[in-house]
């Protein structure tokens, strides 16, 4: 029988403890027969978003680069790969007829232009392989959700802007960003450096270049999310 967990609605920190407290206190459940317990979402890199959180959102908890996006979710058990499509990588959307909440309040499904990997049997990786694609735009939210379709995995919401340079992780681009970037010491870096704005593996004249054309605030949330 497969149990469906709540949607994520606090933050990844408070999650993690709730987590726990229903590890120490989960006999019932563990008790049914034929209950597979299901993997839950702890925490992310870069931290995520929850529904309904609107300001204060964490720090680094941006999607910085123009291409390239990697992201990893960490779970209290093991995993498996998910298909595009098991798990959704979709835009926020508001303004609908009345405003809020949206009529429709999500975009089109982009997860079939991510990779999934897994590592360490609890962390996914998801690696967007294109070094020109522009599916996730800068200064829009977007959401990655299980419903239902991935199996062994409980289903969660959690969201991220996308703040182009954002490379200190305060949510706005400004010339402190450029200052973090355009360093001397050039050269390699690991796969989810925020100097790393192309996410080519190192930080170039390119990266200060992005950084420098990308200066602003956030996006406001959508409404109803
Ligand atoms: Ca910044
Ligand atoms: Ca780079």
């Amino acid at each position: 029988m497969r149990r469906h967990a709540r949607t994520a609605s606090v933050s990844g920190t408070i999650v993690a403890i709730f987590v726990m407290g229903l590890a120490a206190g989960a006999g019932e459940d563990d008790q049914v027969a034929g209950d597979q317990a299901l993997a839950e979402l702890v925490s992310s890199i870069p931290p995520f978003t929850a529904v309904g959180q609107y300001a204060g959102f964490p720090v680094n908890g941006t999607l910085w680069r123009s291409r390239r996006h990697v992201i990893r979710l960490f779970f209290d058990a093991p995993i498996t790969a998910p298909q595009p499509g098991q798990l959704l990588v979709q835009s926020l959307l508001g303004g609908g007829l009345w405003g809020c909440p949206p009529s429709q309040p999500y975009g089109a499904d982009v997860s079939a232009s991510f990779e999934y990997t897994v590592e360490g049997e609890t962390v996914l990786r998801i690696y967007e392989p294109s070094p020109t694609s522009t599916v996730l735009a800068d200064r829009h939210w977007y959401v990655i959700r299980n419903v239902g379709d991935w199996p062994g995995v409980a289903d969660f919401e959690i969201q991220f802007p996308v703040v182009v340079g954002d490379a200190d992780g305060n949510r706005f681009t400004t010339p402190s960003d450029v200052g973090m970037v355009n360093v001397l010491v050039l050269g390699r870096v690991h796969d989810q450096s925020r100097v790393d704005m192309d996410g080519d593996g190192f930080r170039t004249s390119t990266d200060v270049s992005i950084v420098h054309a990308s200066q602003g605030p956030p996006p406001t949330k959508p409404c109803g999310h």
